[in-house]
């Protein structure tokens, strides 16, 4: 009981859905009815805690959770003494500044003496620094998109992601400053026993992202050109070669990153590869 990890996730918003397809995706049973606050998962040392997404880095830099998932965004943004763990890949967004539609931007130094309205003050003044910028950071907790419209800036800094919003508040986006993904964050004074569960966790995560860049490929093709497929498909040992019912004809097994799929597709055809295909796999274990 004592190794059971506290993961703090979000309780309703854009992170929830993301983390709890990849808590379920890992094997991980839990019932999380709508308003509870904790859960206990049926077949894994974890307990949830349903936070808002913004009390998450305090909660597992204060180790009242071990373990939590938020936007890279609000870690950085924070500055609360947590490692990252793990990048997850979802929920992806940048943080960028924008512009009304029809103002001139040749620069950062067009920045410069604006007041730039945001919920990200410390991110922008990094930013801002960095471009030796001088410019009046104006903090507001939501609705940063209606800040031009209403007179209270004249740029703001927020989240994006299809840009729909910016353009439907007459806003240009000038700048992207930081690009972020959700990442799990883990309490810095893990005991050993937390720590191996959290291996357990992390080593079914990158299982299933492994398999999600991988795909297992069949094709059949002549044997005499076997070592030209093979060429082209080493797989994670080498792969399996099977022979077909037709004399001088085999099947092949491998495993492709997805990315070089096309790229390989001329050459397995030149050398006689036919009835391809190309299956996704659900986990992989190296
Ligand atoms: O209630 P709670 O505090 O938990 O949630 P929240 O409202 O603060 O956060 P939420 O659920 O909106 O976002 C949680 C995390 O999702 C963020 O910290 C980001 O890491 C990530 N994320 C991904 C986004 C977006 N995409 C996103 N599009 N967070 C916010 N937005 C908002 C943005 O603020 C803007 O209002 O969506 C609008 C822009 O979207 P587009 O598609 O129109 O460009
Ligand atoms: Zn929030």
């Amino acid at each position: 009981m004592e190794n059971t990890l506290r993961l703090a996730v979000q309780k309703s918003g854009r992170l929830s859905e993301g983390s709890m397809k990849l808590i379920k995706s890992c094997g991980i049973s839990v019932s999380n009815g709508i308003g509870k606050l904790k859960a206990k998962a049926a077949n894994f040392p974890v307990e949830f805690f349903f936070l808002r997404d913004d009390d998450i880095p305090g909660y597992v830099a204060d180790g009242i959770a071990d373990i939590g998932i938020v936007g890279e965004n609000v870690i950085v943004e924070k500055q609360k003494p947590v490692d990252t763990a793990h990048r997850l890949g979802f929920s992806k967004c940048r943080l960028s500044i924008a512009i009304e539609k029809a103002a001139q931007y040749n620069g950062p130094q067009d920045l410069q003496g604006m007041r730039i309205a945001t919920s990200y003050p410390n991110l922008l003044g990094k930013f801002l620094d960095e471009n030796d910028i001088k410019a009046e950071v104006h903090e507001i907790s939501g609705s940063v998109e209606i800040a031009p419209s209403i007179g209270l800036a004249k740029a703001v800094c927020d989240i994006v992601s299809s840009g729909s919003t910016l353009f439907t508040n007459g806003l240009k986006e000038v700048e992207t400053i930081f690009n972020s993904e959700a990442v799990l964050i883990a309490n810095k004074a893990l005991s050993e026993g937390k720590k191996k569960v959290l291996e357990q966790l992390l080593f079914r995560i990158k299982s299933l992202q492994q398999a999600k860049n991988n795909k297992y490929i069949l094709l059949n093709a002549p044997e005499k050109n076997i070592d030209a497929i093979i060429e082209q498909l080493p797989g994670m040992r080498s792969p399996t070669v099977l022979p077909l019912a037709q004399k001088g004809w085999v099947s092949v097994h491998s495993v492709i990153n997805e990315n070089d799929f096309w790229a390989k597709i001329e050459d397995l055809k030149a050398a006689g590869a036919e009835g391809i295909l190309v299956v996704p796999i659900e986990k992989m274990i190296l």
